[in-house]
């Protein structure tokens, strides 16, 4: 019976887990995570980031991520015993955008490494440029500005790349290490996002970037599959020299080195791409086709879902990504998630009971009372002052104001996903707040689709497991759908489906218009 690893280093932290899979029988052997901060002080990170002076730059250590990966991997390797000798393929996923500058050295390095002594320890003088700038980082908006005047316009670098410029993604951030630190630059032999970095310590090699996480960095022609050369010049010298050929994320790209072996009594597994944390989570939460969204409910909501074909976001604010599927994957955050819940509910002194009972005692559509909960900056519509606007809704009212904010996000969540969800058959809903039935409901009505809940609390990291399985199968000549692959393990259990009421959705169907005007009109009003 193979057993699958799946790793997904994130900002705080890193998580494993294994996974076993005979035929319809699957289950999860082994779950960890570690902590940067507490794990790894020696590096003095602050959940996960190093301190710095510029509140907009945001640096981590890449010495740090290789150490937590030697750690985790020996933790997992004792968890499993003897059943480590089953374990038949690995792939991880990471944040995205985050970049790490390698010296010519490393291959050499990383080719003979001695089991006798910890990877960082080896690693010290293999980087170029000690830091990983990472997605929180927000210091190249004049990189970005250049980067878009070069291509022709932010609608242009969205229809070649995927998404206009931003300041986390890793084009512009290389654009500005080349800026300001030529020296650093010029050493580079190998630039790396942190999905292909992780994979090519454990292979021993320098492995490629896949198209899911190679989206993020403004630098792919995503409808292609492959570098932009027009991007890549708009960029940084000699850049495509640093990087390797982009690869399909389903591919199987390498084997876990003689190191690990050595190390950890790893078999010589089959290495599958690593790919970015968000189309990771995408087979985490089990949708792998379109007409299924998944919607996180955290600090900020995110929806996510497949595209089968590639078309960027009208309004120039969300993503198109690659997905692990081979098509491509949309996601589109709204700041204002729990965060704006929180502030209505904390206004009216209730906890979340008392707030589910509002919402469940109050009528869908409010009496025709709207809010647009900008209690934040916005991203999705883009708003840069934040402000509570409401229509027919007062103030003092609790259960109209927690209806309010609830359908106030739904339907702009409906709204700005209809350019990459024009149909939706069912929702798969994640996060704290998917706990929440009277949401989901709203949800449920909102989107006239069923809301499921998904209980997976590391998406990314299991659906790494999960496309090890895939690519594994597929590599032995017995490819599975990628529905069996997730069954079991993300899949919604179908009675426990919110559903549509189909009075409600009348309602929201008609209240939607007055929704778009209202936002229509505000944006028009605030500077
Ligand atoms: C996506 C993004 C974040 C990171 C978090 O564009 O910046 O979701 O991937 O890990």
């Amino acid at each position: 019976m193979p057993v699958y690893l799946g790793f997904d280093c994130a900002t705080q932290g890193l998580t494993a887990i294994a996974i076993e899979v005979a035929g319809a029988e699957r289950r999860v052997l082994v779950e960890r995570s570690l902590r940067f901060d507490e794990a790894l002080p020696a590096y003095g990170t602050v959940d996960g980031v190093l301190p710095d002076a510029d509140p907009l730059v945001v640096h981590s250590s890449p010495l740090m991520w290789a150490e937590a990966l030697d750690t985790m991997m020996g933790l997992v390797a004792a968890d499993l015993g003897d059943d480590v000798r089953r374990v038949a393929a690995v792939s991880g996923s990471a944040q995205q955008h985050g970049s790490v500058y390698l010296r010519a050295e490393a291959d050499e390095v990383l080719g003979h490494l001695d089991p006798a002594r910890p990877l960082a320890d080896q690693l010290r003088d293999v980087f170029a440029f000690e830091h990983a700038p990472m997605w929180m980082d927000a210091s190249t908006s004049a990189q970005c500005a250049a980067i878009t005047r070069a291509l022709g316009g932010a609608a242009a670098v969205a229809r070649l790349t995927g998404s206009r410029t931003f300041e986390r993604f890793t084009g512009p951030q290389i654009r500005k290490l080349h800026e300001t630190d030529p020296e650093a630059y010029d050493r580079t032999a190998r630039i790396h996002l942190v999905s292909s970095y992780l994979a090519s310590l454990l292979a021993g090699a320098a492995m490629p970037i896949d198209t899911g996480d190679g989206s993020g960095m403004n630098l792919m022609d995503l409808r292609r599959g492959r570098w932009a050369d027009a991007a890549l010049d708009a960029t940084a010298p000699g850049l495509r020299g640093r990087l390797l050929t982009v690869v399909p994320s389903a591919t199987v790209v390498g084997r876990l080195s003689p190191w690990w072996t050595a190390r950890h009594g790893l078999p010589p597994a089959k290495l599958v791409a690593w790919t970015g944390d968000n189309p990771s989570s995408l087979v985490g939460v089990g949708v792998v086709a379109p007409g299924t969204v998944a919607v996180s409910l955290g600090t900020s909501d995110t929806l996510f879902t497949i595209m089968d074909r590639f078309e960027p976001d009208p309004s120039g604010t969300a993503h198109v990504f690659g997905a692990p599927t081979g098509d491509f994957m949309s996601l589109v955050c709204f700041r204002n998630g729990s965060l704006a819940r929180e502030r209505v509910r904390d206004a009216f002194g209730l906890d979340w009971d008392g707030f589910s009972r509002l919402l469940d005692a109050t009528p869908p559509g409010n009496g025709g009372a709207l809010m647009l909960p900008w209690f934040e900056p916005e991203i999705t519509p883009s708003v840069e002052v934040a402000g509570i606007h409401r229509l027919h809704l007062a103030e003092s009212d609790a259960g109209a104001n927690v209806r309010g904010v609830v359908e106030g996000q739904m339907l702009a969540m409906r709204l700005h996903s209809r350019w990459t969800a024009p149909r939706v058959d069912r929702i798969h809903a994640t996060g704290g707040a998917a706990r929440n039935s009277a949401l989901l409901q709203v949800m449920a009505d909102v989107f006239a689709a069923p809301a499921h809940r998904i209980d997976v609390a590391n998406s990314a990291c299991l659906g790494a497991a999960l496309r090890a399985f895939h690519a594994d199968a597929a590599s032995r000549g017995r490819p599975a759908p990628w529905e069996d692959v997730v069954a079991g393990f993300a899949e919604p259990n179908p009675s426990l489906a919110v559903r549509p009421r189909p009075a409600a959705v009348e309602v929201y169907r008609e209240l939607a218009p007055a929704y778009e005007e209202l936002e229509r009109r505000t944006l028009r009003e605030i500077p």
